[in-house]
């Protein structure tokens, strides 16, 4: 892609991917989603591994390609937990790399990196936070049956307990939003240090109770075909039903300026 010199310059976009043993996906999926430049005008596409110091090659296998690239990105954040290889990731994105805006994406192709220009271009038209759903027209999901069933219960749970409308899909961590909206979000009110998934629809929670402007572009979904899977089901029930009944009581605390932040017990 030629740019003049006179061109605006680019925003940069960092796809931040979460990992613990990926060996299998990491490689193959930092290339399709550099390949998504191809398609993309207005940003300047990175990719931040937040690598939970995996010991089945992954680290090494990322090392080696952002030597030899440097719009690739490693960041050990040797926990385990997505909510810190994703929390952290983006604060590193933000801090160390330039980010104005911050993709969120599994590393294992159960999110298509194709979308990513999809997701951009709603940003480019002014939207702080964009949402992959599988819960909108034009949406394709191809998972098991019993995860189907997980996906819409927790979504409608959640959905009903912090009576969020216009999303339909808090639970899959497919989304895109601002650097200025992320910075908004108060990280006490975020429980990216748990283990369980419970950080991947408390996040976007918290991202919407900013006063986003938010929407939803349709996404696929389907298993994934290599390495294995980290869910831990009873775990993320668990906490998606706490998370919940606690947010009813008015218990967790929310992000500052949301409707109804601080009548609950803070901190
Ligand atoms: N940094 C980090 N990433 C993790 C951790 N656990 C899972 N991930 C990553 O988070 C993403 C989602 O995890 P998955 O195991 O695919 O969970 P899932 O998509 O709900 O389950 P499957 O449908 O079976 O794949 C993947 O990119 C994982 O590598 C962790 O402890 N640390
Ligand atoms: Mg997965």
């Amino acid at each position: 892609m030629i740019s003049s010199p006179s061109a605006t310059p680019r925003r940069r976009a960092v796809v931040v991917t979460p990992t613990f043993d990926e060996r299998d996906n990491i490689a193959d999926l930092i290339e399709a989603v550099l390949a998504e430049q191809a398609a993309v005008d207005a940003f300047e596409i990175h990719v931040l591994v937040a690598d939970s110091h995996s010991a089945d090659g992954t680290l090494e296998i990322v090392a080696a390609l952002a030597g030899q690239n440097p719009r690739v990105h490693l960041l050990d954040v040797q926990e385990r937990g997505i909510g810190i290889g994703l929390f952290r990731g983006f604060q590193h994105a933000i801090e160390a790399l330039g980010a104005d805006v911050l993709i969120e994406m599994d590393a294992d192709f159960q999110h298509n990196p194709e979308d990513i220009p999809l997701f951009l271009a709603k940003i480019d038209q002014g939207y702080d936070v964009v949402v992959g759903s599988r819960f909108v027209d034009g949406s394709v999901n191809r998972m098991p049956f019993y995860r189907k069933v997980l996906s819409v219960g927790a979504n409608q749970v959640v959905r009903g307990a912090l009576g969020l409308h216009g999303i339909t899909e808090i639970t899959t961590s497919y989304r895109a939003f601002t650097k200025e909206t992320f910075l908004k979000v108060d990280p006490a009110t975020v429980p990216w240090q748990e283990k369980s998934f419970i950080f991947v629809p408390v996040f976007l929670v918290r991202l919407l109770e900013t006063g986003a402007r938010a929407t939803e572009i349709p996404m696929t979904m389907h298993p994934r075909t290599q390495g294995y899977s980290k869910m831990v089901y009873w775990r993320y029930i668990r906490d998606i039903l706490l998370f919940s009944a606690r947010s009813r009581l008015g218990l967790e605390p929310r992000t500052a300026g949301a409707p109804g932040a601080g009548q609950g017990a803070a901190g």
